[in-house]
């Protein structure tokens, strides 16, 4: 089942629409070349670019038992975001801060086995060992913006469930008013863990309204496959009208409180990250203007053309009702 709120209300292509995406990929790029006569130097370039998927490509990991895959660049208005630049361009800085490091280093993140302990004001406090956890609810794929507080974005299929359906099932208590994320610091697995950039673990928290959204996702896999684990392998958050930074990784706690959960990035630069961080083009960053953003893909380096950042990422119509009479200059 899939929603029609997600990607702005566009319908999805329908599963007989599925190719594997590095085959057509491979096959548009090649026809487009020899079009133009230059099918030598295109099967070359070609050759490299295959080899350069062979280490990132979806097919490398495990299909997502019942998730559908729709990448077949039918997509009407915006391209996804290609798998490798989804994959080897990332935030995850228990891995090392640089984009490129994550990609690198993250195969020492040991995914199984893997509990999520629900905890706070619940009725049904307990662990969930990820099997479980994935078959909580039926899995579906929504494409979705992401749009880092750095001033980048991607299109990317993620495959979950909304956040709602767990949290309904662990019955919270009528004093639960906030959520908090807590994700892996293991020191023995993430090299940077030992390192003073943020205060271990990253933790990372929502209303409750906003945890309750349904565009909140629990997130197990994309392009049609579990997380590789620069990605937040094996669940994360996707929260898709929010600065990325909320879209916590490899959650290993959830924890229901009455108070504004202590966020990571928070407590690093309060001035700088708020606890809302909605994507919100008239509330510049105190470094940077947030009003436009680029691409990932698009390319064309430092002269590459800019996207208008949208209000709450473009999903304003399903959330702006969430923040209605709050200040969103005050709370950033
Ligand atoms: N545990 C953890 N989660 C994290 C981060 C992180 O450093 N550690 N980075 C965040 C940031 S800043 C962004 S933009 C997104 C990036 O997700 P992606 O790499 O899948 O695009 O993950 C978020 N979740
Ligand atoms: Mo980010």
């Amino acid at each position: 089942m899939l929603i029609k709120t997600h990607n702005n209300g566009f319908i999805h292509p329908t599963s007989s629409e599925i190719t594997p995406r590095t085959v057509y990929e491979g096959r548009r790029e090649l026809m487009k070349l020899m079009a133009t006569g230059a099918a030598s130097a295109a099967m070359a370039s070609w050759a490299g670019r295959e080899a350069l998927a062979q280490t990132v490509a979806p097919g490398k990991l495990p299909a997502l038992k019942g998730a559908k895959s729709a990448v077949d660049g039918a997509m009407a208005m915006e391209k996804l975001t290609e798998y490798k630049d989804a994959s080897t361009y990332n935030n995850f800085y228990e891995f090392g801060t640089d984009k490129a490091d994550p990609a690198q280093n993250a195969h020492t993140l040991k995914t199984k086995p893997w509990t999520v302990e629900i905890e706070g004001l619940v009725n049904k406090p307990g662990k969930f060992n990820l099997e479980d956890l994935i078959k909580l609810s039926a899995q579906e794929e929504r494409i979705y913006r992401l749009r880092c507080v750095e001033g980048w974005s991607m299109v990317i299929p993620w495959v979950g469930y909304s956040l709602s359906e767990l949290i309904k099932k662990v019955e919270p208590q009528s004093g639960a008013k906030f959520v908090e994320f807590v994700t892996l610091a293991d020191p023995k697995t993430m090299p940077f863990v030992g390192s003073r950039v943020l205060d271990w673990p990253y933790v990372e928290g929502l209303r409750m309204d906003e945890a309750m959204h349904p565009l909140t996702l629990l997130t197990f896999g994309m392009y049609g496959e579990v997380l590789p684990n620069q990605n937040g392998a094996p669940v994360r958050l996707v929260v898709p009208w929010k600065y990325g930074f909320k879209s916590a990784k490899s959650i290993v706690k959830i924890r229901f409180t009455d108070k504004e959960p202590k966020t990571a990035w928070n407590k690093a630069a309060a001035n700088e990250y708020g606890f809302y961080s909605n994507v919100n083009p008239n509330v510049d960053h105190p470094r940077w203007s947030q009003s436009d953003e680029r691409r990932i893909g698009d390319g064309g380096g430092l002269f590459a053309k800019r996207r208008k950042t949208l209000m709450f990422n473009g999903y304003e119509a399903q959330v702006g009702k969430l923040y209605a009479g709050l200040d969103l200059k005050r709370n950033f």
